[in-house]
């Protein structure tokens, strides 16, 4: 299989506890490459556009709040299957449900602060990626 990419967050939880190089090690523990990575304060307006497809969704508002009330740091991973083996490495959304060993069991708080993002599929990777990254800020 050829390389891939997918989109990470980690999210202000993360940044708030001093974990970003924790994670960071997990992340390239298991091959996966960082090949781009900006520690930004997302925007309400950012926050609400990347989580668009979860409008309807009770939890959206405390959603956004949580995610813009910190540092974020927005990266771009790669590696073969990198889509499915981030979410491997990142565990269930739940922490109480992650597997032993992944981020969301070491480190995540809740269902809400849970750490780390990774894109679902490829389509939604690109247009994640797009709206962070411009393609020479990302080095692979
Ligand atoms: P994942 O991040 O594992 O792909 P999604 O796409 O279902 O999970 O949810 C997106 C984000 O919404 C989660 N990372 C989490 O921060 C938040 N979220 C999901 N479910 C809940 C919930 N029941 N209560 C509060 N926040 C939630």
């Amino acid at each position: 299989m050829a390389l891939e990419r997918t989109f990470s967050i980690l999210k202000p939880d993360a940044t708030r506890r001093n974990l970003t190089g924790a994670v960071n090690a997990l992340i390239e523990k298991a091959g996966l490459r960082i090949v781009a990575q900006k520690r930004i304060q997302m925007t309400r307006a950012q926050a609400e556009t990347f989580y668009a497809v979860h409008k309807e969704r009770p939890f959206f508002g405390e959603l956004v709040e949580f995610m813009t009330s910190g540092p974020v740091v927005v990266q771009v991973l790669e590696a073969e299957n990198a889509i499915a083996k981030y979410r491997e490495v990142m565990g269930a959304t739940n922490p109480a449900n992650a597997a032993p060993g992944t981020i969301r069991k070491e480190f995540a708080e809740s269902v809400g602060e849970n750490t780390a993002h990774g894109s679902d599929a490829a389509e939604t990777a690109a247009i994640e990626i797009a709206q962070f990254f411009s393609g020479n800020e990302i080095v692979g």
